[in-house]
């Protein structure tokens, strides 16, 4: 997969080249091209943002260094574009997973107040384009929740992660479990400061052991997030679970 990161911070990215998807970077699973948006800059201040039209707090990025630099990223092709904003629409682990089909995504990352609307409304008659927020509340700009999505997607790529199991145990994977967070985890030393590591998990069985897994996510879920454990399918519940 091909990444292009458009910004004014290109520095944002250094966590890019460490870890999961340096690695699968280094592999060539991953090329990640990040851009400076000021190399389309052409005034001598290379200036990227002016005051708001209608007034307000803040600047908006302006519209002709954005196309420019979008331009010439693409050139001809028809990557999947991105634009990280708090008014998006949710990033989920299905977004991630639809995402991370795609064989070429760009990521528009805008400061200030924002990107002039007319840029998401030009390249959407050419390309897909999603806005597209990581959670309810403000960040200063739009190269941190790209790092968040570039992880997302980046990690469910074939051959990235080591066990691809571990994809498919996540919480919010799709599946019965969808619903479900994952529950708790232990290793060694059976005993930790005269706590201990559940007996079941010692035992072998392993029918034991998936049902106690399954019972301590949903019980999890329901303490951390009701929300979730609400929309639970009741054909997945039994009558042992109304107790958790
Ligand atoms: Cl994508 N950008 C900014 N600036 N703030 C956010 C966000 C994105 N998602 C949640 N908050």
């Amino acid at each position: 997969m091909r990444i292009d990161i458009i910004s004014i911070f290109p520095e944002y990215f250094a966590p890019l080249d460490v870890s999961l998807i340096g690695k699968a970077r280094e592999r060539g699973t991953l090329d990640v091209r990040v851009h400076q948006l000021r190399d389309w800059a052409h005034d001598v201040h290379k200036s990227v943002d002016d005051t708001p039209y209608g007034g307000g707090p803040g600047m908006v990025m302006k519209p002709e260094v954005w196309g420019e630099a979008i331009d010439s990223v693409i050139g001809e092709g028809a990557p999947r574009m991105v634009v990280p904003t708090p008014s998006g629409r949710p990033f989920t682990q299905e977004l991630a997973q639809e995402l991370a089909g795609e064989p070429w995504l760009v990521f528009a990352c805008g400061r200030y107040e924002g990107i002039d609307s007319r840029v998401v409304e030009e390249y959407s008659e050419r390309l897909r384009v999603d806005e597209v927020g990581i959670g309810d509340y403000v960040l200063a700009g739009g190269e941190v929740a790209v790092l968040v999505m570039v992880e997302a997607v980046g990690r469910l790529l074939p051959g990235v992660l080591g066990n691809a199991q571990s994809a498919v145990d996540d919480s919010f994977a799709p599946g019965a479990m969808r619903n479900l967070v994952e529950g708790p985890v232990y290793t060694k030393p059976p005993v930790w400061r005269g706590r201990e590591v559940p007996d079941v998990l010692l035992s072998g069985h392993h029918g034991k052991i998936a049902r106690w897994r399954r019972d301590e996510a949903l019980r999890r879920t329901v303490r951390n997030r009701p929300e979730l454990a609400a929309e639970l399918d009741p054909e997945m519940l039994d009558k042992h679970d109304r107790k958790l």
